[in-house]
């Protein structure tokens, strides 16, 4: 038999993505560093489709039919190099090496490169749904060649999860690394939004005094709205959970450490290597550090906090609302932060990419999946080269309507001692974007009092620096 695609690693993710590909009509190869986990997929989900079990690297490319198609869901890192040291030599030129794993786009763009110099198209493929998406249909970022994508493309987009409108949520993002690059800022703009919605949800706990089975419903309610997504949908039933053992909620009985496997952080990492202001992410990713510093947190147990001031009945469903407000004003903010890096990236790697398309393969599939990206969609459809969501006209009006509720959320939980990092970051970022005059000018004189570091003036061209040791005259730099 000849099979149309080949998986191999066959843990949770590589095992869904098979099955998936096999109840789409494909036959498929599938291997596994350790041949039980390939008995045992065929073995219970056999009769799902074609499955062609190889225990062996040269079997496995003898099943695939040319140019082959072989994709390597394996742990990201070393895992990933094995793999393809191992694959490589069992290639031909116009075969493609497609890696589903999580890797770090530098690495891609490494891989990618050295492969091509042997005729083997590297295709790094973000894919994001995790369990459940892998085998229904993940939203999926490949990049790689123009060609790889050519003999792929279809492939990806019968497997993966498809929009309202019946899109497909897969296209070819860009060249080498543009994929995983995707997926890792999809990744950084997930943190931002679970920790805005962390915010939300402590707020309404501690300001509006809510217990958590009435919050799940506020979200549900939310869920109905604007802000209709997978994170707010599955919010609201984490909530509502009530643990078996205590019969309390389920949040309730959880220790509060966040923990993180890197995309988060590689995300805030690569932003400020470009130079790219991602405020929201980085607090989200830092949020999460904190809460892991155990030691630190009890230190600090005993430091002095405002005095309590409940709210009444009607002042917390209209506090509720404007938390609804805050929420979704800075949620505006964080895509448009993450957007703006891929806009970066891909101007710093020359991969074209069309931001109105990555909006639109979000909008099914992945976690961050949500009602909203259709407008982000249609933002950069209208205006391909807006400079930034918060230009685009509709984003503005919702925000200009939402501030009034967003600085009050956060004048309440700076008085109640509520910490909101991610709805204060949204907040400082928009009010720097519009302020007519920043305190940079400031650090300028400064850096150039210290550091002769120079400074423009905003009445004519060139350089100056002033004699600060002087007579403080300004000579041209
Ligand atoms: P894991 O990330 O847990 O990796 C396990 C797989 O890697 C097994 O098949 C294992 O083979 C194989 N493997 C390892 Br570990 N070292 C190997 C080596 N040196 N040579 C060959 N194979 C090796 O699996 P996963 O959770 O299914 O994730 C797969 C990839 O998908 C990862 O890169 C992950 O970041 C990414 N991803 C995961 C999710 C998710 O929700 N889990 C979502 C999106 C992307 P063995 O069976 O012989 O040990």
């Amino acid at each position: 038999t000849s099979a149309q695609i080949g998986v191999t690693g066959l843990a949770v993710m590589g095992r869904n993505l098979a099955r998936n590909f096999a109840r789409n009509g494909y036959a498929v190869a599938v291997h596994n560093r350790t041949a039980a986990r390939t008995r045992a997929l065929v073995e219970e989900f056999g009769d799902e489709g074609e499955f062609v079990a190889a225990e062996t690297a040269e079997e496995f490319v003898a099943a695939l039919e040319r140019p082959r198609r072989l994709v390597v869901m394996v742990k990201a890192g070393e895992p990933t190099d094995a793999v393809i040291g191992e694959f490589a030599p069992l290639l031909e030129p116009g075969d493609m090496i497609i890696d589903g794993g999580n890797a770090h786009f530098a690495d891609t763009r490494r891989r990618e490169a050295e492969l091509r110099e042997r005729g083997i198209h590297f295709v790094g493929t973000g894919i994001s749904g995790g369990e459940e998406g892998a085998l229904n249909g993940p939203s999926i970022m490949p990049g790689g060649s123009k060609e790889s994508y050519a003999a792929l493309g279809p492939m990806l987009e019968k497997i993966s999860a498809k929009a309202a409108d019946g899109a497909p949520c897969v296209t070819h993002v860009g060249p080498d690394g543009a994929g995983h690059f995707v997926k890792m800022v999809h990744n950084g703009i997930e943190y931002a939004d679970m920790q805005l919605i962390g915010e939300a949800y402590q707020l309404l706990r501690d300001v509006a005094g809510y217990e958590p089975a009435r919050i799940a419903e506020i979200f549900r309610t939310w869920n109905t709205g604007r802000l209709d997504s997978y994170l707010i949908e599955i919010t609201a039933e984490v909530l509502s959970h009530v643990d078996a053992a205590t019969g309390r909620p389920f949040v309730d009985v959880v220790q509060d450490r966040a923990e993180q496997k890197g995309t988060g952080r590689w995300t805030v990492q690569i932003a400020l290597d470009l130079g790219v202001p991602v405020s929201g992410i980085a607090e989200a990713v830092f949020a999460r550090s904190l809460s892991g510093h155990a030691a630190l947190r009890e230190a600090s147990r005993g430091l002095a906090g405002p005095a309590p001031s409940p709210l009444d009945e009607t002042e917390a469903a209209a506090f509720a609302d404007r938390v609804e407000q805050a929420l979704y004003a800075s949620k505006i903010v964080s895509y448009t932060q993450g957007f703006h890096e891929i806009a970066a990236g891909s101007e710093e790697y020359g991969w074209s990419i069309d931001l109105g398309q990555v909006a639109a393969i979000w909008r099914g599939g992945c976690i961050i999946r949500a009602a909203f990206l259709d407008r982000i969609r249609a933002a950069y459809d209208a205006r391909p080269d807006l400079p930034s969501l918060l230009s685009d006209e509709t984003f503005a009006r919702e925000i200009a309507a939402a501030q009034d509720d967003w600085r009050d959320v956060l004048v309440a939980a700076t008085r109640q001692g509520v910490p909101t990092p991610g709805f204060a970051a949204a907040l400082a970022y928009y009010d720097a974007l519009r302020a007519e005059r920043l305190p940079a000018a400031l650090t300028q004189g400064q850096r150039d009092f210290f550091g002769a570091h120079t400074y423009r003036r905003t009445d004519r061209e060139g350089s100056f620096h002033t004699l600060w040791g002087g007579d403080r005259s300004e000579v041209t730099a």
